[in-house]
């Protein structure tokens, strides 16, 4: 009888060890190019009119992004403003969650960069594990304006991102508006994932 159950035992782990054997090693791309939405070891999103509005005469909207669709947000879109007939200021901004990363420009560190359709998102950019903006508008009454970051009223233009999950890292774009200093508009995102070669 022990022989049986022992030989049983054997015959398992033979079994549990093969099917181990069996299930491929993922691959994932080094980079994305922005703008992608097809290919393999890419997952692309559809964002359709996902506008975070003002309302006036104060308002904050997030939007979280899920970039692979694993149940884990990855970013946190933010839009706040305040306006009165003496005042405007609106703040877009963006918050990698956890270990996530964004690309700004060269030698800055705060401000979010823009990414021209067709770039290569790669390890080579600049990428920085912090809150940056988007775009902020400040007027009022005596005459005071101020404006920072590169995206009001530009069109297809990338926000370059990165995450970790275990011991990969997944690249990603995600294409976003600002419209005359206020609307923030999530368009579309995509996302390198597992594939098998
Ligand atoms: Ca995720």
């Amino acid at each position: 009888m022990k022989r049986i159950i022992l030989l049983g035992l054997v015959l398992m782990q033979f079994i549990a060890c093969n099917k181990e054997k069996l299930k491929p090693e993922l691959e994932y791309l080094d980079y994305i190019i922005a703008g992608q939405t097809l290919g393999l070891g890419i997952k692309y999103s559809d964002i359709p009119n996902d506008t975070l509005f003002f309302d006036y005469p104060s308002s904050s909207t997030n939007r979280l992004i899920d970039l692979n669709d694993d149940g884990i947000d990855d970013f946190k879109l933010r839009f706040s403003g305040t306006a009165s007939p003496g005042h405007s200021n609106s703040n877009n901004s963006i918050i990698p969650l956890g270990e996530n990363v964004i690309v700004t420009p060269n030698l800055e560190n705060d401000i979010v960069d823009t990414i021209s359709l067709n770039e290569n998102i790669d390890s080579s950019l600049n990428w920085i594990n912090d809150t940056c903006i988007i775009y902020n508008y400040h007027w009022d009454v005596s005459g005071n304006t101020s404006e920072t970051g590169l995206w009001n009223n530009l069109r297809d233009k990338y926000i370059g991102a990165k995450i970790f999950l275990d011991d990969k890292i997944l690249y990603a774009w995600i294409r976003i508006e600002v419209t005359n200093s206020w609307n923030l508009t999530l368009i579309d995102y995509a996302c390198t994932i597992g594939y098998e070669n």
